[in-house]
Formats: C-alpha cells, sequence, structure tokens
C-alpha cells in the first residue's frame, strides 16, 4: 500500500510542476506523451486505490456533477473597488494625498487586468474554496469551476497554514475570438469582450463547461497570511509567484508619480502586444505599513488608484452590409467600413452580430458610426452617431429569404441567429464541403475553396456524396484544371475514403461537435451505427459530452436527409468504422477486472496496466458488471464479494494466461 501512495504523491508532485511550467511559466518543459502516460499512471493508481484519492489530485480538477445553485459566500475582509484617474493631474492629486502618510513614496504599478475579481483560501497549502467578489461582502462560491483552471495550483510550494489571497480571472484574446466565432456560428449569442466571456464562463453551473474555457488567472493581493509579514506590495507579488500562483510579469517599482505616469505610457503602448485585455494600470503605495494608516473607504483602498487607459474610437462611414450564409445555415450580417486605423490595424470589415444588435443600435446603411475594438481585438461598431444623418440612410430589414438560395429562412425560439433550413443551400454546400475536405476533418488535399467553388459552379457536385461520385473526364473539361491536378484531386478524394470513423464524424459538421469530441465518441461507439442507434443517454455517458452536446448528436443523426447522406457515403465506400491505433491489441475491450491480494509476478500497478493496455477496465470494488476478479496471495473481502456474486475468479496463473491470449 505505501508504495502505491508514495508512487501517487511522486506523480501528484511531478503533474503539478508540469502544469506550473506549461500553464503559469507557458514554457512546457514535457513531451504531451510523457505528461498524459504520468496523468494515465496516476488514474490508475487511484482506481486500484480509491482509499488514496486526494482532492488535490491534478485527476479531481473537473468535478463530474453540475451544481443546481452557487453558494454565497462571505468575504473575511471586504473585497474593495478601486477608484479611477484619467490623466496625470489626477495621478498628482492622488500622489499630494499619498504624501500625508509617506513623505518618500514608491509606487507599485500592475497592469490592470481587464477580468473579474477572484478570492481564494488555501489552507495548509491546498485550495479549499474560491469566491467571486458579488457586492464587495458576499460573493458566490464557484471553487468547483475555479479547480478547473490550470494555472491555478490545487496546492502551493509551500504548506501556509492559511493563505487568502486576490486575483483576477481573465480569457485570453486569442480564446475569446475563437469562443465567439464557434458561438457565431451555432447560432448563440457572442460576448462583448473578454471580461464578459470569462465572467460567463466562471459562472457556469456545469464545471465541465468552464474547463472548455482556457479561462487563465493573475494574483495580486494578500488577503490573510498566517505564518509569514509582508512589508511591501512588490513583496507581496514576489510571495505570491514564490507560492505557487500565477502572477504578472510586468510589475514595476516606481519611485516618483513622474515615473507612474512614464510607465502608464509604457504599459498603453504595450497592450496590443499582450495575450490579455488590460484596462489601465492600478497604482499601488508600496510601504504596507503606509496603506494600512492611509486605510479605505467604504469602497475602495486610499493606497492605490487605477489609472484607465482613453478608450480607444474611431469614427468611420458603414457603407455596405453584406450577408453570408455559414455551414450551419446562420445568416451572418457584416459591416463593411470605410477602412480605418484602429488600435494599431486598418479595419473595413465589422461584424454585425445578428439583426437584434442591428436593431437595438438602430444602423442604417450610410451612417456615420462609431467604431472600436472589443476586449481590444474585435472590430465592432459601438454606435451610429445619428447627427452627422443627412437622411438617405437605410434602414435594415429582417430578412425573409436566404441570400443565397432564396429559400425561407427561419429563427428559432430563443435564438438571435436567422437560419437558412434548406440543406442544399449552395453556401451551405459550399461551406459544409469546405469543412468536409478541411484538414482536422477528411483532409481531402486540393480540394480548397476555389476548387469547391469551381465544381458548383459547372453543376458538378450537388451534396457531399457527390464528391465521390466524380470522373476524371468532369474535372479535365474544367478550365484551370489540368490533367495532372485533376488525377491528384481524384486521387485525394479516393483516399480520402479510408479514414477513421472519427475523421467523418468531424467532417459531419455536428453542431457542438468537433475533432477532438469526435474521437471521445468514437472511442466508445467505434461504427457508424452505434451512432446512428445510440440514445442521449448513452451519448451523455461519454467523458465530457453534456446534455447539449448529447442531445445536438442525436438531433443530427435523426434527420432523414443526414441519414441518407450517410448511407449514401456508405454505398460508395466510405469507411465506417474506427480503426483502433495499429496493433492495438482490445482483446479485453468491454471487460472489467477487479483485482485482489498480492500477484508474485507483478505489481497490482503492472496488472492494471497490462489489462488497460489491451483495452480493459480495472476497478476498485465487485459488482455484478464485474467480468473477473484476479486473486492473488491474502486475498481480501473482494474475493469473498466475488464468491458471493458468482463473478468469475482467476489465480494468477489464470491471468497471465489470459494475458497471454488464452479465453476464459
Ligand atoms: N484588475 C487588476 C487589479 C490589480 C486592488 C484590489 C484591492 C486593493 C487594490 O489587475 N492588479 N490590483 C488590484 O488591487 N485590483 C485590480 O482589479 C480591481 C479589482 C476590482 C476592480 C478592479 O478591477
Amino acid at each position: 500500500m505505501n508504495d502505491a501512495k508514495q508512487k501517487i504523491d511522486e506523480l501528484k508532485k511531478q503533474i503539478r510542476s508540469w502544469d506550473y511550467q506549461y500553464y503559469v511559466l507557458d514554457n512546457p518543459s514535457v513531451e504531451d506523451s510523457e505528461y498524459d502516460a504520468a496523468m494515465r499512471e496516476l488514474k490508475n493508481l487511484e482506481t486500484e486505490h480509491p482509499d488514496l484519492i486526494t482532492s488535490d489530485s491534478p485527476t479531481r480538477r473537473v468535478a463530474g456533477t453540475p451544481l443546481r445553485e452557487f453558494k454565497p459566500v462571505r468575504h473575511r475582509v471586504p473585497l474593495l473597488s478601486l477608484d479611477n484617474t484619467f490623466s496625470l493631474e489626477e495621478l498628482q492629486d492622488f500622489d499630494r494625498r499619498i504624501h500625508a502618510a509617506d513623505h518618500n513614496p514608491q509606487y507599485e504599478t500592475e497592469l490592470k487586468i481587464d477580468g473579474l475579481s477572484i478570492a481564494l483560501i488555501y489552507e495548509n497549502g491546498e485550495l479549499i474554496n474560491a469566491a467571486t467578489r458579488g457586492d464587495g461582502s458576499v460573493g458566490e462560491d464557484v471553487t468547483a469551476n475555479v479547480r478547473t483552471i490550470r494555472s491555478i495550483p490545487l496546492r502551493l510550494n509551500h504548506p501556509w497554514p492559511r493563505l487568502e489571497v486576490r486575483g483576477e480571472i481573465y480569457m485570453p484574446k486569442r480564446s475569446f475570438l475563437h469562443l465567439n466565432r464557434t458561438r457565431e456560428e451555432n447560432g448563440e449569442k457572442v460576448f462583448a469582450n473578454p471580461r464578459n466571456a470569462a465572467a460567463g464562463s466562471l459562472r457556469q453551473l456545469d464545471p465541465s463547461v468552464t474547463a472548455g474555457r482556457d479561462l487563465s488567472a493573475f494574483f495580486y493581493e494578500i488577503l490573510y497570511l498566517e505564518g509569514a509579514e509582508i512589508q511591501a506590495q512588490n513583496e507581496k507579488i514576489t510571495f505570491l509567484k514564490e507560492a505557487g500562483l500565477p502572477v504578472n510579469p510586468h510589475s514595476k517599482l516606481c519611485g516618483s508619480i513622474a515615473e507612474v505616469w512614464q510607465t502608464c505610457g509604457r504599459f498603453h503602448d504595450m497592450r496590443h502586444d499582450l495575450p490579455y485585455d488590460i484596462d489601465g494600470v492600478v497604482v499601488k503605495l508600496n510601504r504596507v505599513s503606509a496603506q494600512h494608516e492611509l486605510g479605505d473607504t467604504s469602497r475602495s483602498p486610499r493606497w492605490a488608484i487605477a489609472y484607465k487607459f482613453p478608450p480607444e474610437e474611431k469614427e468611420t462611414k458603414f457603407l455596405q452590409m453584406e450577408l453570408n450564409v455559414g455551414r450551419t445555415g446562420i445568416v451572418a450580417p457584416t459591416a463593411v467600413l470605410e477602412p480605418v486605423l484602429l488600435a494599431g490595424t486598418i479595419v473595413s470589415r465589422a461584424s454585425l452580430h445578428n439583426f437584434d444588435y442591428i436593431r437595438e443600435k438602430d444602423l442604417r446603411i450610410g451612417d456615420t458610426v462609431l467604431l472600436h475594438k472589443a476586449g481590444d481585438v474585435i472590430p465592432e461598431i459601438l454606435r451610429p452617431l445619428p447627427e452627422k444623418r443627412c437622411g438617405t440612410e437605410q434602414i435594415i430589414p429582417l430578412p425573409d429569404h436566404c441570400p443565397s438560395c432564396g429559400g425561407p429562412v427561419v429563427r428559432e425560439e430563443g435564438e438571435v441567429a436567422f437560419r437558412c433550413e434548406n440543406i442544399d443551400c449552395p453556401s451551405r454546400l459550399k461551406e459544409s464541403l469546405r469543412f468536409f475536405a478541411s484538414r482536422e476533418a477528411m483532409d481531402i488535399d486540393g480540394l480548397g475553396p476555389a476548387v469547391i467553388e469551381l465544381l458548383l459552379r459547372h453543376d458538378l457536385i450537388h451534396s457531399i456524396a457527390d464528391l465521390y461520385r466524380l470522373k476524371i473526364l468532369q474535372l479535365t473539361s474544367l478550365d484551370r484544371m489540368g490533367e495532372k491536378s485533376a488525377r491528384n484531386l481524384l486521387n485525394a478524394i479516393e483516399e480520402s475514403r479510408h479514414r477513421n470513423l472519427s475523421r467523418l464524424i468531424t467532417a459531419m459538421g455536428i453542431r457542438h461537435v468537433g475533432a477532438r469530441t469526435a474521437l471521445l465518441l468514437c472511442r466508445r461507439f467505434p461504427t457508424m451505427d452505434a451512432f446512428l442507434t445510440a440514445t442521449a443517454e448513452e451519448f451523455r455517458n461519454v467523458e465530457d459530452i453534456g446534455p447539449v452536446m448529447a442531445e445536438s448528436i442525436v438531433h443530427f443523426f435523426a434527420s432523414p436527409r443526414n441519414r441518407e447522406l450517410i448511407e449514401h457515403l456508405r454505398q460508395l465506400g466510405l469507411n465506417m468504422v474506427e480503426a483502433l491505433p495499429e496493433g492495438t491489441d482490445d482483446s479485453l475491450s468491454g471487460r472489467t477486472f477487479v483485482l485482489t491480494g498480492t500477484l508474485s509476478s507483478m505489481t497490482r500497478q503492472e496488472a492494471g496496466e497490462r489489462i488497460q493496455s489491451k483495452g480493459g477496465k480495472v476497478s476498485g470494488s465487485v459488482s455484478r458488471k464485474t467480468s473477473f476478479v484476479v486473486a492473488g496471495e491474502d486475498a481480501g473481502s473482494k474475493l469473498t464479494k466475488a464468491r458471493e456474486l458468482g463473478v468469475r475468479i482467476l489465480n494468477e496463473a489464470e491471468f497471465q494466461r489470459l494475458l497471454n491470449g488464452e479465453t476464459f
């Protein structure tokens, strides 16, 4: 038992260190394969020894069951806000006030991360609670969700008896862009900026949703500490970093408010190069004793202030509106603008998101509009300037037909998006084909948007299945398609027939199902027929598949059009089975084993690994579902239970023979 405990402790320590390197220092120090193997080994050991599972284990980051509501949490000390300043003069006023308590003040300047406040409590080094700011006195318990944020350690580097810290949870710009693009494709409302996206992602009752949102955090305040004394603000940052918490690397100690102002300018100029959104600089009196002397007002500290960057907005002309129909049929309005330089880039288009957005803002074609970058990245029209209207501006009507196929457009109950329902709509088909042939899906070399357009324009394909009916003469008759490229294209299409099922499932473009999910699903449903017959409940039993995704998968396979397409593809010879990686021996798949007692030829851990390498599962307890109980020397209660339930018992020699392929 204690060698398992020792191994478990070793693995947890090692994985925690790798997580810190990867998620906090953004400097991976191990190959994914080695990391995954360590995680698998830890999971096996914890399965075999459930009594050795601890809540700070990296395998326990995503809790299984969603909450029904968030519990209130009263903060030990109120989580204060900050007063804002917008100019050097106001910073100088702040500086004068500070001189009353500190004649030679040093200021710690920090980037003001545009996220949401979070307060964490660590007891003996272990994370035991996380709460939002709420109204400053009472927040919401979001511990389960915060545990899924990989840059936040479940255990500190030092077992401080009690440490309460404050920080900011944020969503990196890149993740914000990706999330909004996915939401727009799925007809969901987009988030206005990374802060809203972070807040919306954190306040999820189902932690597995939060886990998929790529949140991160920086910590900057110590609310309570037992076991050490900190004298200065910049030492707090060092302390937090040494404790293993992520801190922002750009803090700077300044000797005067003039130097603070210079730093604000420097921080302002670097903001577009940062991978996260900042909306200013936080200026803090460095000496903690002087902080205490000055104290706090009811709302904010007297010893700290925020300098807010001026918002970057530009006026330009809203020239025209374009309607694009995406793969999912969503009719997405886009504004074509008079090109203008905004926050470092030339902007000539901006998403209008949806027709509610257009209506709410009363945007008209021909308007002069105020443009900004949502979350410092996405060009967005803030509002029109009505005072600049000359009367020729055009009100934008709601769409009553699909701009691509002329078919009806519908808006589902509770959705903001208008959708073209015609699955054969050329725009939908164009987008569906592009996605079908894309690298992460069927990976058909040479079948890019231009070639797809060419095939559609010449009426050579009207559905995805038609790809597999193309003949060489059809292709060589096309302009700009010589014999060689025609032959290459047909070979690439032919080759794609034999892709693994998970590729085809991805390529189907099922809402909410991307390549990663498709792979997870195919492990559980290794044939297309299994997908066609499975229920939502069965889909939900797959790890990481929530109710929304399960419904979307069942809805897709229930559609007659989609079933027809699948049958055509089957007849056209497309592979409908998920082959396991080359040479995988899955002779024990579907079997569940329980190990008890001591084996002489291998440890329990090795036995578990041997079983899992053949597709079998190891469980910690005997039930009617158990296929075999492997009983070594001094086997205990599990052997008795197996006898009671009539579960097949193997001694070590029989177990060895089973591993060598004998059937029992
Ligand atoms: N957003 C920030 C940040 C920071 C405050 C909090 C208590 C004492 C001063 O990066 N780096 N430092 C502080 O220190 N506050 C910050 O954010 C505040 C939290 C609530 C309003 C501001 O966003």
